[in-house]
């Protein structure tokens, strides 16, 4: 295929998304020179699937390219979600299309737009198999990025530069038919079927030793914000436990080609410094509702300060998370890593109201004081993991529980 030829596809997961954002996303990709097709892939047939059912004959005559809608398959052995989606279109892709790359976006975003396709093509067209997207974000988001992924990353791999990735678990990327042939061939990749399928492909990426690109998306990505923070349950238990599944596994990142562009924080819009991700005072009840005996009979697992302010959360009238700061964290990170038990709805119950005391201890002591304050506590955070970890006094493998 010739260089002017469009030879990228585009991929777009989704589950019951507003319709309009969707389908205008949908045409700024097929709007792009270097697209050649989309593929849409749905959960089910729900409102929004049969909203784009309908507009698919008008955006193919329009566009003049094909539109694929297709539900996703059960490929893996974890929840159905969006990791059977991703895989089934990359499948698709290897299958039906001849392309030479593939794009993945979210299709909630409102600020989408062709530049995010021109600059992922720019780094495949150099040296790089993977291109990867980041984006400024409120100072009170990405609290699963951070806190479980990157602090996972550093914990487990302090010495590659898996935590150095900036947003881990966005879903905004694209890869080198190369690297989809090997991901479907890849069981262990197959088998992330849920939220943990960001991780997978990140892990993935680097036992395939490909070269690693992020670029940097000033305008940031606006998209469906959440409530209250049980929204995200599923999705922490889920990252959490490809971290805990795989922390004896061993890569070597030594060699293999990785740059970003660089952050200039002072250049981020004032609004997303001064978003609210999510609703705190709704948050703050979460911590002292819904603790079941069996789940405070687990605290004993903890070291005693982390035992007592957890308690302490459930009686006093006012909400103290003083004690959960980043290296607290670290000590709660490493019984979790060593304990947790992912069959257990008590440990994910658990999981989940240490990570919340762990997100209002950001939010009230490090977000509050500003965007710059925030973000460097939680660079600092991943830094001092990875730190710990290097001089810690276990070798890698002895922790393997
Ligand atoms: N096909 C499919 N898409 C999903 C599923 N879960 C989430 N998505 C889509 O994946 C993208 C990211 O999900 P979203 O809820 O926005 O996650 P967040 O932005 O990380 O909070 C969106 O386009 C969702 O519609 C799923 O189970 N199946
Ligand atoms: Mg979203």
């Amino acid at each position: 295929m010739g260089k002017t030829h469009p030879e990228s596809v585009v991929c777009f997961p989704f589950k019951n998304e507003d319709a309009k954002v969707f389908i205008k996303n949908i045409k700024e990709a097929l709007e792009h020179p270097r697209v050649a097709e989309v593929i849409c892939v749905g959960y089910e047939k729900d409102e929004c699937y049969k909203a784009v059912e309908s507009a698919v004959p008008f955006l193919q005559k329009e566009k003049g390219k094909r539109v694929h809608l297709i539900l996703q398959k059960k490929l893996g052995e974890k929840r159905s979600g969006k990791g059977d989606a991703m895989n089934t279109a990359l499948t698709f892709f290897i299958n039906q299309t001849p392309y030479g790359r593939i794009h993945f976006y979210d299709a909630d975003i409102v600020t989408f737009n062709r530049e995010w396709i021109t600059k992922t093509e720019e780094k495949l067209d150099q040296n790089f198999q993977v291109a990867r997207c980041s984006f400024p974000k409120a100072p009170t988001d990405g609290m699963i990025t951070w806190n479980i992924t990157r602090c996972g990353f550093a914990y487990n791999w302090p010495e590659t530069f898996l935590p150095e990735i900036e947003q881990p678990l966005g879903g905004e990327l694209a890869f080198r038919r190369e690297i989809a042939q090997e991901l479907i061939k890849d069981r262990w990749v197959l088998k992330y079927s849920d939220w943990g399928i960001d991780t997978a492909y990140m892990l993935a990426f680097c036992q395939y030793k490909a070269p690693i690109y992020e670029v940097y998306i000033r305008n940031g990505k606006l998209h469906k914000l959440y409530g209250q923070l049980t929204d995200l349950y599923t999705m922490l238990v889920e990252c959490f436990t490809i971290i805990q599944e795989n922390q004896s596994v061993k890569i070597d990142t030594n060699g293999i080609l990785y740059h970003k562009d660089s952050i200039d924080i002072a250049s981020v819009p004032q609004e997303i410094q001064h978003k609210k991700a999510f609703d705190v005072e709704g948050t703050v009840s979460l911590l002292r509702e819904n603790w079941s005996p069996q789940e405070k009979e687990l605290l004993d697992t903890f070291p005693a300060k982390i035992r007592e302010g957890m308690l302490a959360l459930q009686k006093s009238g006012t909400v103290d998370v003083r004690f959960m700061d980043p290296e607290t964290w670290y000590e709660v990170y490493g019984v979790l890593l060593r304990y947790f038990d992912q069959k257990s709805l008590i440990w994910s119950d658990l999981l989940f109201h240490l990570w919340v005391a762990r997100v209002l201890n950001h939010t009230f002591y490090f977000a509050s004081k500003g965007f710059r304050q925030a973000m460097e506590s939680l660079y600092r955070m991943v830094t001092s993991f990875e730190h710990r970890r290097r001089k810690g006094p276990l070798i890698r493998g002895q922790i393997a529980a």
